[in-house]
């Protein structure tokens, strides 16, 4: 067909895809070209990234695509955070690319807070500088690992490129380093958006692998010679989306708003992880967003994504996991059919427990962690489904109330995007729990994102505004092509009891 095609990349933690969308009559449609798992791999010890696999999943995607439309104007790759790729001065990968559930970077936070002054005021220093929420998965934590480890790949590496760059790279022959992704390292000012050198060169992290990154929009240049041999994919453009999957997710929350100074409504992109959080008009780098443990991303058109990282449907996507090593298999449908049907507060997860992170086998995990907090262990598989939901909307409770303290004003609507939205189950926990209206979808939010951008960079949309007008014309668009669903709180009190015993379990635990 002669429609006028953009081609989204977007690899989450668990599943890549590629998704054709164009615009027609003012409306946004999109097509599902190709998906695949992705599903690290362990090599020795190490848990890493399969690249390569990824790569050859991505160019079957575009082979296929160009088989299909015959105008193809863009594509663009967006990824999950916080994992990188080191680069030598020959083009080659200088060592593994990891996975941020490996094991190396335990007991790295405190021991960088340790380089930095020591205990509190190293965690201070790294906050002021950063403004981001303290985790051992942040690629600050995975570098200073490879350092401190004394990793080769650290000393011969002359690039450091984040997931979504290095797949540009690739694409295009051209190198750069995206902003809102590089926003979630935290090694970079959130102010100024530039690396945070003398941190990082405290930390015995080099810093010239870090050149200065690039906005969203940006075109690289056409696909180089050999992939458009290989895909058939000649003179496509590669444009930068916001290469972060949540900061993609984030431009497609159906919203007639953009940054607002006193935000009414709060988004979750739900997936692997749960992102909960604010998008505002610039950064809040202060004691309270510190002590709640927030994190001040970088969105588009300078824009700030205050947010909290939850451990999300991972749990859940682990227990499938379990069940398959049983030798049987269940669909998520079943799964969220056989909790709907458990008993209510039967076992109460903290989704951010540390036990959770990176377990052998999830079911046994969760058993372990009922008996340590002395809770009985749940018989059917249904109440362990159902306990990791219930777990997550408890959280998103707490995680509101921190957010409207935060803010300083009431968040009245909850906007799930992403994969998530599939749980309706989930979705009116999520309502009653938090006892807030719960607005669903759109579904494929970050694949959205991720095409409107490059739309905007190609100027297919365009204003004669600035690009926070374009952004709000853009979620216009999205409002009018996608549906969405949405929950009211039913019996909300219902969820008190639970909520204080959840409060109770959560400050016992060692959260990750
Ligand atoms: P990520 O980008 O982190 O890989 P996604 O946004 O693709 O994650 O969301 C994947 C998750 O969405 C799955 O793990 C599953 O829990 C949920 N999901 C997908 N489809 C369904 C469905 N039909 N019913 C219920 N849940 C679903
Ligand atoms: C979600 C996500 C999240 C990151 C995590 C590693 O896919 O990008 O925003 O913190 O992956």
């Amino acid at each position: 067909t002669e429609k006028s095609v953009h081609l989204a990349v977007d690899l989450g933690a668990s599943s890549g895809r590629v998704i054709a969308g164009w615009l027609d009559g003012g409306k946004l449609s999109l097509e599902e070209v190709h998906r695949f798992a992705n599903d690290p791999v362990l090599i020795q010890d190490s848990l890493q990234w399969n690249v390569h696999s990824l790569w050859a999943e991505i160019r079957e995607g575009l082979r296929v695509a160009a088989g299909k439309y015959q105008a193809i104007r863009s594509v663009g790759v967006d990824t999950w955070g916080v994992d990188y790729v080191l680069i030598d001065r020959n083009g080659q990968l200088a060592g593994p690319v990891r996975n941020y559930r490996d094991s190396r970077t335990q007991g790295m936070l405190s021991r960088a807070c340790e380089r930095m002054g020591g205990g509190e005021a190293g965690r201070a220093a790294i906050f002021a500088a950063t403004g981001l929420q303290f985790m051992e998965i942040n690629t600050l934590y995975q570098l200073f690992a490879a350092a401190e480890h004394g990793e080769r790949s650290l000393e011969i590496a002359d690039h450091f490129l984040m997931m979504g760059d290095f797949f540009h790279w690739l694409l295009s022959g051209k190198r750069s380093i995206e902003a809102t992704n590089a926003s979630t390292t935290q090694m970079v000012d959130p102010a100024t958006g530039q690396w945070q050198t003398s941190m990082l060169e405290q930390l015995g992290i080099p810093t010239r692998l870090f050149e200065p990154t690039v906005q969203p929009g940006t075109i690289l240049g056409p696909v180089q010679a050999s992939v458009a041999e290989a895909t058939g994919l000649k003179d496509v453009p590669v444009v930068v989306p916001a290469t972060h999957d949540t900061g993609s997710a984030v431009i497609s929350v159906p919203v007639d708003d953009f940054a607002p100074e006193q935000p009414s409504w709060c988004y979750i992109s739900s997936g692997t992880w749960s992102l909960m959080g604010c998008e505002l008009a610039s950064p809040r780098v202060n004691e309270v967003c510190s002590q709640l443990n927030f994190t001040n991303e970088g969105g588009v058109a300078g824009s700030t994504r205050l947010l909290k990282n939850i451990g999300g449907l991972w749990i859940f996507q682990q227990l499938r996991k379990s069940v398959q090593r049983q030798g049987s298999d269940v669909s998520w449908e079943q799964m969220v059919q056989q909790a709907s049907e458990a008993s209510e507060f039967e076992l109460l997860l903290d989704p951010d427990h540390r036990a959770f992170v990176a377990p052998q086998d999830m079911l046994t995990a969760i058993k372990a962690f009922a008996s340590e907090t002395g809770q009985p262990v749940p018989e059917s598989n249904g109440a362990f489904y159902r306990a990791a939901l219930e777990g997550l909307a408890l959280r998103y409770r707490v995680c509101l109330g921190d957010l409207e303290t935060l803010v300083g004003s009431r968040i009245e609507t909850i906007h799930i995007v992403g994969g998530g939205t599939m749980n309706a189950l989930l979705c009116q926990m999520t309502a009653d729990a938090c006892n807030r209206t719960v607005v669903a979808g759109p579904v494929e939010a970050t694949a959205i994102g991720n095409l409107v951008m490059q739309m905007i960079g190609t100027e297919v949309i365009k204003s004669d505004a600035d690009l926070s007008a374009t952004i709000r014309m853009a979620r216009g668009i999205v409002r009018e092509s996608f549906a969405v669903q949405t929950y009211q709180p039913e019996n909300p009190d219902r969820w008190d009891g639970p909520a204080a015993r959840f409060v109770e379990l959560a400050g016992h635990g060692a959260s990750a």
